[in-house]
Parts: structure tokens; sequence; C-alpha cells
């Protein structure tokens, strides 16, 4: 039996240390020292041996099995450590790496025009502000002088919601609810999306941008007018540029004028931009209608008060030369990445 253990020891040290990872280690652990591991069925079969070999066996037995138990231990700190070592290694990250940029994004052309313009009428005192895109038939038509059978309504056909409600046509309404929420003097520009039902081709879409802006104070004559659509137009387009005033129509200004630039590619000599003209039309105006005044709550004859509107994708396509106002909506990073 002391030979057994002598053997039994050898066998056993020589295969923990040649243990290769932590699982074929377990498995010697269980054959050795485990519930009916080899040593521990020696040390509880004692009791069968003759009694003069018991203490001996029990000696030399539980020498090992401690022995044993001490080399697994040893064994498992230095398989951790291999294992910890291995996993470290195949982790390594080289910090000196150039990492991955996120592209940076740019505003929107059309946000940049919005911009550029709030910016221009900031400086003139005029104040910004939004309403709903969502709509009353009352603040987009009525109140702007545009009753149920007017023609008007013919060219701005509208998305209705119900009876009505609908989508804006122009930021219109946003000016009409400020003129009944304030007094005079009222200076404020009104850029947001409209809405009109159009067939979408390179000049038309039924979602488009506008800033609309209104000015209304006593004393407010058309020179007024005149004085800072004159001063914006030069600071949007350029002081070289020419500005013209051409008598026009809308339902909620009395007069009205269309605002004319210069074309920058002909110098007004005229050219296939401008249709041999000279000019461009870039916005429409005109002095409040008196009845538009006094829907809102205003006196006509203590205030008046001059308005008007500009396309926001006209104006960015006259001042960046684009073809198509498809552009504007198609997200083309080819196209954004240009402004
Ligand atoms: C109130 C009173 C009057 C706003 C105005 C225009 C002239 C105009 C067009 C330009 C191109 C619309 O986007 S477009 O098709 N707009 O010509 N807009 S005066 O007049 C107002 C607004 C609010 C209370």
């Amino acid at each position: 039996m002391e030979e057994k253990l002598q053997l039994l020891e050898e066998t056993a040290t020589c295969e923990v240390e040649k243990a290769a990872d932590l699982e074929e280690l377990e498995n010697l652990r269980v054959k050795y020292l485990g519930k009916s591991g080899e040593v521990t069925e020696i040390l509880q079969n004692i009791g069968d041996l003759p009694p003069k070999q018991r203490p001996v066996v029990g000696k030399l037995g539980n020498k090992l099995k401690s022995k044993l138990e001490s080399a697994i231990a040893e064994k498992k700190d230095e398989l951790k450590k291999v294992a910890k070592e291995k996993r470290l290694k195949e982790e390594e990250i080289d910090v000196t790496l150039a990492g991955k940029r996120d592209d940076l994004g740019s505003k929107h052309p059309l946000t940049q025009v919005i911009d550029e313009i709030s910016e221009i009428f900031l400086g003139l005192g005029f104040r910004i502000v939004e309403g709903p895109e969502v709509e009353k038939d009352y603040y987009n038509f009525e109140a702007l002088n545009i009753p149920k059978a007017h023609p008007a309504r013919d060219m701005q056909d509208s998305f209705y919601i119900s009876e009505d409600i609908l989508l804006r046509t122009h930021t219109s309404p946003v000016q009409v609810r400020t003129m009944e929420e304030t007094d005079v003097p009222v200076r404020i520009i009104a850029p947001g999306r409209v809405y009109r039902v159009d067939e979408v081709d390179a000049n038309h879409s039924p979602v488009f941008h506008q800033v609309e802006g209104l000015m209304i104070d006593k004393n407010i004559s058309f020179s007024n007018l005149k004085g800072i659509l004159i001063k914006v137009v030069k600071e949007l387009f350029g002081e070289d540029r020419e500005v013209r005033f051409r008598p026009s129509y809308f339902p909620f200004t009395e007069p009205s004028a269309e605002v004319d630039v210069s074309c920058a590619l002909c110098g007004g000599e005229g050219c296939s931009t401008c249709s041999d003209t000279g000019w461009l039309e870039i916005l429409g105006s005109g002095m409040v209608h008196p009845r538009v005044l006094e829907m809102s709550g205003l006196d006509p004859q203590k205030v008046s008060g001059f308005a008007f509107g500009m396309g926001i994708e006209r104006i960015a396509i006259l001042k960046y030369g684009i073809t198509d106002i498809r552009r504007f909506y198609e997200n083309d990073m080819r196209f954004l990445q240009q402004f």
C-alpha cells in the first residue's frame, strides 16, 4: 500500500504539473481529491486495512492529500495568470492608430438663407415669430381679405384637414395672430414651411419655405417699405445690384408691388436666366390693406404698415445658381456638401 501511495504521488504531481489549462486541472482535482477520487478512497477505506498499517497509510495519505491540494492551487494560480495574459494580448488595442472621424454635418442651404435673411432683419429691429403649419381657414384666408369665394383662393389651393382647418399656404397667419395679440409698433418676420397644391417640377413643390414680414406703426408709408426692402435686397444680393418696384395686386395689400433685382449674369443686359428682361423677380410687397388692419383690431385711421413675402427656395436658387427645386429635398450629400 505504501508503494501504491508512492506511485500515486509521482503520477498525480506529474499530471498536475503538465495540466495545460484550468479545465484539465479541475478534472485532475476530481480524479484524485474529488468525492470518489483515488486519494479520497484510500483515506476512506483505511478501516479495511490491518490495524498496523492504518496509522502509516493515514499519515502518508493525508500528506499526499495536502501536497496535491497545494500543487493544484499553485498550478491554478499559474494557469490563471497565463490565461489573463493571453486575453490581454488578444484584446490589445493600438492607441496610436488614427480614429474614425464622424462626418461633420452642415446647415441645409435653405436654413442658411433663412438665417441670413433673419440676421438682416434682426439688425433692422425686426423680431422673428413662428406659428402653426396647420391653420384655421380664418387666419390663412378670411383675415387676409380673401373670403370664401375669392378668386385668389385658386392660386393658393390648399390641403384641407377639414372644412375650416388647412395646411397654411403662406406664413401670413403668423402675422395676423401677432397683430391680434400685440400693440403697435409691430416689426416682425415670419419664416417657415408652407403648403400649396402643385405638381412637382423643376420650379414647383407642394411644400416650400417663405419669409414674410410686417411693419406697422403710426405714419408708415410706401417710402418706409422701399427703404427697408432696398436695404435688405442689397445686403442679400450685393450692393452693386439694382432694385425695381413693379405695380402688382394682392388681396391683402393696397397698393402692391413686386420687387425685382437686376440680373447678375448679364448685368441687366438681358439673358436666358432673366428671360431677356435684365430683372429677376424676388419678392412681393405692399401697404397692408385697411380691411386687414381692421379685422385684426387695428384702426387704419391711426396706424398703417407694409408687408412683404418671399419664397426661400427661389432666393436660394438665384443666389447659388441652382437649376431644380427638387435638389433641396433629396438630401443628396453631393448637393448638400457644396454649401
Ligand atoms: C399680413 C398682411 C399682409 C404678405 C405679402 C407677398 C406680398 C408676396 C409671395 C412671394 C413669393 C408669396 O412665396 S411666394 O409665392 N408673397 O408676394 N406677401 S405681401 O402680406 C401680408 C402678410 C400678413 C397681416
